[in-house]
C-alpha cells in the first residue's frame, strides 16, 4: 500500500477524500509543522502542484494535493482559481456565498460547475493528475445545513437538492472531488 501525507489544510475536505479513497490508500494528514503553503498559481493544476511540492519537500514523502474551483458561466469563469478569497481578505464560507448571490441577483444565467484538480506527487518528481468536474446551477437563495464552502447554493443538473442537502456520501457519488479522487484512485491502482 502508498502511504501519502495530503497537502490540505481545510477539513472539511480531508474529510470527503478519506471517504472517498477508501482503504486501500493510506493517508497522512498534514503535519502541523508544515504552514499554510501560498496558492500562487493561476490554475488549478498549478495550485495542487504547489501544494504537493510544499508536503514532499517538508517530509519527504509522497504527496496527494488537490484544488478546487467553483466556475460560473455568468462571471465568465469566476471566481475559479479564486473561489476561496472571492469576497477578499478575510472572507468566509458565508461572505463568498453572499457575493455570489449578489453577483447573480436577477440574472435568469446560473449555470456553473465546479471542477476539482487532483494530484499525486512522489520525492523522485513522478507524478499522476486526474481532474472531476459536475455542471449544475447557482440557486437564489442557500439550502441544507451539510457540506461546506458553496454547497448551499450549489444545485447539480439532474438532482433537486443542493450538495448541502445530500449526506456526504450522496455528494461523492455526484461531485467534482469525488469524480477526481476517484479517477486518481484508478490511476494509482494501475501503475
Ligand atoms: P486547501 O488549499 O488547504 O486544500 P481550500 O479551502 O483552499 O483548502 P480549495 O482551494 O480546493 O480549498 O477550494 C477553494 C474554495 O472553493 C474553498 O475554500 C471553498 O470555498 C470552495 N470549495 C471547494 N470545494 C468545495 C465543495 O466541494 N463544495 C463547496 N465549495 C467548495
Amino acid at each position: 500500500m502508498t502511504v501519502f501525507v495530503l497537502a490540505s489544510a481545510n477539513p472539511d475536505k480531508v474529510a470527503e477524500i478519506r471517504a472517498i479513497l477508501g482503504p486501500s490508500v493510506e493517508l497522512r494528514s498534514r503535519p502541523a509543522s508544515v504552514g499554510e503553503v501560498e496558492e500562487t498559481g493561476c490554475t488549478l493544476e498549478e495550485n495542487a502542484r504547489i501544494k504537493a511540492r510544499a508536503l514532499v519537500d517538508a517530509t519527504g514523502m509522497a504527496a496527494i494535493a488537490d484544488d478546487t474551483g467553483l466556475e460560473v458561466d455568468a462571471l465568465d469563469g469566476a471566481p475559479g482559481v479564486y473561489s476561496a478569497r472571492f469576497s477578499g481578505a478575510g472572507a468566509t464560507y458565508a461572505s463568498n456565498v453572499a457575493k455570489l448571490l449578489e453577483s447573480l441577483r436577477g440574472r435568469p444565467d446560473r449555470g456553473a460547475r465546479f471542477r476539482t484538480v487532483a494530484l499525486a506527487l512522489w520525492p523522485d518528481g513522478r507524478e499522476l493528475v486526474a481532474e472531476g468536474w459536475v455542471r449544475g446551477v447557482i440557486t437564489t437563495e442557500g439550502r441544507g445545513a451539510d457540506g461546506f464552502g458553496y454547497d448551499p447554493v450549489f444545485q447539480p443538473d439532474g438532482a433537486e437538492r443542493t450538495f448541502a442537502e445530500m449526506t456526504t456520501e450522496e455528494k461523492n457519488v455526484l461531485s467534482h472531488r469525488g469524480r477526481a479522487f476517484r479517477s486518481l484512485a484508478d490511476r494509482l491502482a494501475a501503475r
